[in-house]
């Protein structure tokens, strides 16, 4: 991250990161979420969890960078992680255009293991641009059960049935597509637990888009470079 993007989350984020309530927006950017929650996720229901809010007032007709933060809370007899499946819905102010970023889908589910990791709770961040996709997390962790799991992780982008998902499903569904579309409009963050057996609770969330500022190109810098070169030139020979 640049240091005129660190600057802009600073103003973003330095207004609401407390509150119960996040919320905070400027033209370029927003972050919007709750913390401080206790939301049973229904056990084996697809109907689910979703949390939705609207934004107006962005710029459009530049790429938003969107990241997601998703906490859920496993209790003694926790849900296991590879219970839950969760995405982000984008729907502009029309209506007429959408699109989805699948975040979780039954979390290590593969064919020696349908049922996914058997870890219990998370406080995940997603993003395009981290290292690993959290649909392996033990994988790039060393393999073993981690408990509740925690970092930047790649959205699983997996959007098939959560009934048969697989590791070698196709990853179709990032969050960049997101952030191309006008950013206003509804958003809602759905999390579901789709497996019988053990439940967890919803605790904080947060979604955040900021205006991606294309960055001066390296042809740009070298012709400032050039015309710098040429008035010192033009002053000596004056
Ligand atoms: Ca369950």
């Amino acid at each position: 991250m640049n240091t005129p993007r660190i600057l802009l989350w600073a103003l973003i984020c330095g207004i609401g990161v407390t509150c119960h309530s996040l919320q905070a927006q400027h033209n370029l950017g927003f972050s919007y979420g709750e913390s401080g929650l206790g939301m049973a996720i229904p056990d084996n229901d697809p109907s689910g969890i979703a949390r939705s809010f609207e934004i107006s007032g962005l710029m459009v007709g530049i790429p938003y960078d969107v990241t997601v933060r998703l906490s859920v809370e496993g209790g003694e007899f926790g849900a296991y992680n590879g219970d839950y499946y969760a995405y982000l819905l984008h729907e502009t102010p029309s209506g007429s255009e959408f699109r989805l970023a699948v975040l979780m889908n039954r979390v290590g589910s593969s064919s020696s293991s349908p049922n996914g990791y058997s870890d219990s709770g998370f406080q995940l961040t997603f993003s395009d641009s981290a290292q690993y996709d959290v649909h392996r997390y033990r994988v790039s962790l060393g393999g073993e059960s981690v408990g509740a799991v925690m970092g930047t992780w790649q959205p699983d982008g997996r959007r098939v049935d959560p009934s048969t998902v697989l590791d070698t499903s196709p990853r179709t569904d990032p969050l960049t597509p997101l952030g191309q579309l006008d950013p206003n409009g509804r958003w809602t963050l759905f999390v579901a637990d789709m497996e019988a057996g053990g439940t967890g609770k919803l605790t904080g969330w947060e979604v955040r888009a900021l205006a991606v500022i294309p960055e001066p190109s390296a042809l740009s810098m070298l012709g400032m470079g050039l015309l710098v070169w040429m008035g010192y030139r033009v002053r000596r020979s004056a």
